[in-house]
């Protein structure tokens, strides 16, 4: 069923309608409290969404449309392990990666935290031998590099939580190829050596076209380099689901580690896919980062709608891809080191939500998912921050920032605090003609020019954004803000009805892919349009060159 037929969007539409004409100054102006009323906090993260263009009765509005969706039946059947991801007859349980209970979770009748825990032992148990020195290459010497072999899911996830826990780091250096452009591996070999570096293949389906052909390179490198085959055993491990194809590939049972079909890649990362994140950090700091993430999946759970962090960004987004239109949504984190924090909820939420049919597969009658980006908002300010502030269009925006982490300069902590603080307040705020006005002429220009001047310098304003403060940036609060953005793309794919757990429109690309690579290998395959057709003939002639 279509959320659209509910009353409960009948009358967050007719709220729209009069959320339109209102300016969030004003509403500030008439109701002060709002800012404390509109606060909820949960595992260290505090979140203000005062500055957003709604009130109680949308709130309340939106929470019952969560209802009439069934927001909490659909959160058990994902919880305990139900075939919720439809479409491809699966279960959905990153959840019971992290969980810290032993309350059963049963698949096919199978108990799958034992799986979980025993795979787990595994992984820390290799990184430490690592990180201990235990673990030696093939002509005995030590790691200090290690190399993941990624992308997406398996890529993303490690990539981002090792660069922003990078400052208690004490293993060996990480690396990250996931391109399939040669100079991605060849840059990053150009700095290791053989003899020291691992390389962990991490790719679920074993199939990724992109991550064997770099792991084929590294392996001719790392061969070549150390003169025997026999050293591939000392160098490479896989992370995979798919036991044969790693063995076919060359790599040694014993040397993978697995997980299963119930973790979503975007999802992985709290499996053995998190294995460089142990490498680098260790595994009391990776159970530190799983805690973290149960918390805040407990607090989903059991949380009531006002004061669930996931359900209210979840059902704000909602309001602004449904009913006030705005259809983009940006990523501010402030910490620098959370600057791959956007390119991972942008595989997230675009690869989740991205639908455009319900999970019964009719097709939807309303907007989803919304374009998700973003950059270090501190940068950003410097960049595209001015179509935010003066552009045509309404982007909401979520600014993120931890108040303290280790390796931070506390003279520069100011700083960084007073711009986040002060562009959401810009922002909303904005600045009027008549303001602008006053500023000009207590600065000594001439009523002519300040006439021309003001139509550039006013900022129209109303332009809402939620602020997430974080205590630390610690692996604990780190682990709770990606289940909370896990959870908050859950609620919206539970709202719209549509399937978050598959990802079906990434694959006609690769069909093509492998074809036309087949084209300009010079063999014979499909005819495609007349532009193709050209572009192929075009970049054939010059490989050909080369
Ligand atoms: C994630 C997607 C996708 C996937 C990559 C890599 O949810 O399914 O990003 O992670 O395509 O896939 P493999 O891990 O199978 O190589």
């Amino acid at each position: 069923m279509s959320p659209t037929q509910h009353a409960s969007w009948q009358r967050l539409r007719a709220l729209a309608e009069s959320w339109r004409k209102l300016h969030l100054r004003q509403v500030f102006e008439r109701d002060p409290d709002r800012a404390t009323r509109m606060t909820a906090s949960a595992v260290g993260i505090h979140l203000d969404y005062a500055k957003n263009s709604l009130d109680q009765e949308v709130l309340d509005a939106l929470i019952e449309l969560a209802k009439d969706c069934d927001l909490a039946g659909q959160r058990e059947a994902m919880f305990t392990g139900q075939r919720y991801n439809l479409t491809e007859n699966r279960a959905v349980l990153h959840t019971a990666l992290r969980q810290q209970t032993d309350a059963p979770i049963v698949v096919d009748g199978d108990n799958v935290l034992p799986h979980v825990r025993a795979e787990r032992t595994r992984c820390y148990a290799f990184a430490e031998s690592v990180r201990t020195g235990h673990w030696r290459g093939h002509s005995g010497q030590t790691i200090t590099d290690v190399v993941n072999i990624g992308i997406g899911g398996s890529d993303l996830g490690p990539l981002m939580v090792c660069e922003a826990l990078a400052p208690l780091a004490d293993g060996p250096r990480l690396h990250f190829v996931s391109n399939v452009d040669g100079t991605h591996l060849s840059q990053t070999l150009k700095r290791l050596d053989p003899a020291r570096t691992l390389f962990v293949v991490a790719s679920k389906t074993f199939t990724t076209i992109e991550t064997l052909s770099n792991a084929r390179s590294a392996r001719a490198w790392l061969v070549e380099a150390l003169g025997s085959e026999s050293a591939v055993a000392r160098h490479f491990v896989a992370v995979s689901t798919a036991r044969e194809k790693v063995t076919a590939f060359g790599i040694d049972a014993h040397s993978m580690f697995g997980f299963w079909d119930w973790v979503g890649g975007r999802y992985s990362l709290w499996s053995a896919i998190g294995l460089p994140i142990m490498l680098a950090l260790g595994g009391a700091r990776f159970d530190e980062l799983l805690a973290g993430a149960a918390e805040m999946d407990e607090h989903f759970r059991a949380a009531p709608a006002e004061r669930n962090l996931p359900v209210l960004l979840g059902l704000i987004g909602v309001w602004y891809v449904n009913f006030l239109g705005h259809s983009s949504h940006l990523l501010a984190p402030y910490n620098n080191t959370l600057r791959r924090l956007p390119a991972w909820l942008q595989q997230l939420d675009m690869e989740s939500n991205g639908k455009t049919v319900h999970r019964d597969g009719s097709p939807v009658d309303h907007a989803t998912g919304p374009i998700v980006w973003g950059e270090p908002g501190i940068n950003g300010q410097h960049a595209y921050f001015q179509l935010l502030h003066q552009g045509s269009q309404i982007v909401p925006v979520d600014f993120i920032l931890a108040l303290s982490q280790r390796g931070q300069l506390d003279s520069h902590l100011p700083t960084l605090v007073a711009n986040c603080l002060a562009q959401s307040a810009a922002m909303m705020r904005g600045k009027t003609a008549e303001e602008v006005r006053t500023e000009l002429t207590a600065r000594g220009m001439s009523a002519g020019d300040i006439e021309t001047a003001i139509p550039h310098r006013v900022f129209p304003g109303n332009r809402p954004s939620n602020t997430l403060l974080i205590d630390a940036l610690s692996p604990h609060r780190l682990g709770a803000l990606l289940a909370l953005y896990e959870h908050k793309v859950f609620v919206q794919a539970a709202v719209w009805n549509i399937n978050a757990f598959d990802q079906w429109g990434v694959e006609l690309g690769k069909q093509l892919a492998s074809d036309i690579e087949n084209r300009l290998k010079g063999n014979e395959g499909k005819q495609y349009d007349a532009s193709t057709e050209a572009l192929i003939a075009l970049a054939a002639a010059q490989i050909e060159r080369h």
